[in-house]
């Protein structure tokens, strides 16, 4: 039995859990985590996931983006902006995902990508707009991680 002393720790620490910590969604078959409390930089989110044994979240399909962005539209961090593993090293044209994949198929909102070509460029996006925006990976925002695929294995 617990003492209601100790019942009440553990009551504390389950309330700054639930305070600090962001939530698993299982989404068309696979498991999502969605950090909305803590914005953090791009590197930061990245990190986090890692911890978490997934990834940032990479839309390799448009069936994957639609119905993520789906639920979030649904929701109520429709209007959040979250960081994905999308990004662009600075001075090359090229975009991947952090797992290493090159990004093939964009949903960039209207006027975007639109930061210069020699700025590192991370890729979020909101559930509202449906759609990307490019930032400077310093900003800080909600993330998204996602579970490793069989296929994927993030570079740490
Ligand atoms: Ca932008």
């Amino acid at each position: 039995m617990l003492t209601s002393q100790s019942r009440m720790f553990l009551l504390s620490l389950l309330c700054l859990y639930s305070a600090v910590n962001g939530a698993y969604y299982i989404i068309d078959g696979t498991s999502y985590y969605l950090e909305e409390n803590i914005k953090v930089p791009w590197d930061e989110a990245l990190s986090d996931c890692q911890n978490r044994s997934m990834t940032l979240v990479s839309f390799e399909t448009r069936r994957e983006f639609e119905k993520v962005v789906q639920f979030l539209y649904y929701s109520v961090h429709d209007l959040l902006w979250i960081w994905t593993g999308g990004h662009r090293t600075a001075n090359t044209s090229s975009w991947n995902w952090d797992a290493g994949s090159s990004i093939t198929e964009f949903h960039w909102a209207e006027f975007q990508p639109n930061l210069p070509q020699d700025e590192d460029a991370c890729i979020n996006f909101c559930g509202l707009y449906k759609a990307w925006d490019d930032d400077e990976c310093l900003l800080q925002l909600s993330y998204m991680c996602e579970e490793v695929h069989e296929n994927e294995v993030p570079v740490i």
